[in-house]
């Protein structure tokens, strides 16, 4: 069977039926996936030739495109088309570990890799500065990535650090929490804040994803032993495929 008969098995297609159009595009695509009869990183055929088949508007299988890859079912890969989603599964995230990202993806079996945004030394910004508790004339280490599991963009992170603990940013090549463990300073604690977003143009192209996707914005400050912040980061992180689960247990001597 070819991806395109897969999909669209006109016996399933009911243009008369009550349902709008759009809806009944995505439910043959979703069936075939579900099915299997589409697989993993099929490319799905072009608006044009879908909308001819189905005898339908490209604006109806444009709609009906862009609704799966907003529920990541599809992905659009800028420049070579839609395919189906391999990464569809979500990763699950507790809230209440304190792990770096490549520990979290090792876990689940998935190799990282980055994209070097910012490597360097500067001046905190004034909310930098703030976060940190440090001084604006204190130097600071900045490491801005695009973050990737097994190939899939699944964040965008600044690391701000005090320079004393880490005084040479191109020197870290792949894990920060590695790198501030063998200065004897990985951090024992952190606060973290989070809160949906939608990403704007630049961070939605670098996630491989359309304009205004939601995404999970986060905040974590993290401390060493003695109380100092050794990290301030923000990240936003593809709200496609993270979900953060916390558990929750009664407080001592609360009531029953
Ligand atoms: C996680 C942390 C981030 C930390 C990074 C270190 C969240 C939301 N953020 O992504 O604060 O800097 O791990 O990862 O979990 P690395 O050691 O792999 O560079």
């Amino acid at each position: 069977m070819n991806v395109m008969q897969a999909i669209f098995d006109l016996t399933r297609f009911e243009p008369g039926s009550s349902a709008p159009l759009y809806i009944q595009v995505k439910k043959l695509v979703r069936e075939a996936v579900t099915a299997g009869d589409l697989k993993e990183g099929d490319a799905i055929p072009g608006e044009r030739d879908v909308a001819e088949l189905l005898h339908v508007s490209r604006v109806t299988v444009r709609k009906a495109f862009s609704e799966l890859v907003a529920e990541g079912v599809l992905v659009q890969r800028r420049g070579s088309g839609t395919y189906v989603n391999g990464k569809s599964r979500r990763i699950e995230q507790p809230l209440s570990r304190l792990t770096s990202f490549t520990q979290d993806m090792q876990l689940r079996g998935l190799k990282t890799d980055a994209d070097w945004l910012d490597r360097s030394v500067g001046l905190p910004t004034p909310e930098e500065a703030l976060k940190l508790s440090i001084s604006p004339g204190e130097l600071v280490s900045r490491f801005h990535r695009l973050r990737r599991a097994d190939g899939v963009p699944m964040a965008i992170e600044l690391a701000v650090i005090p320079q004393h603990f880490l005084p040479e940013p191109k020197a870290v090549e792949g894990s920060l929490y590695a790198a501030l463990e063998a200065r004897g300073v990985r951090p024992v604690r952190a606060l973290q804040r989070l809160h949906a977003t939608a990403l704007n143009a630049r961070e939605a192209e670098l996630l491989d994803l359309p304009d205004g996707s939601p995404a999970l914005f986060i905040e974590r400050i993290s401390y060493l032993p003695d109380g100092r912040i050794v990290e301030y980061t923000r990240s936003h992180y593809r709200g496609d495929s993270y979900d953060f689960v916390a558990e929750l247990t009664i407080a001592a001597g609360a009531p029953a």
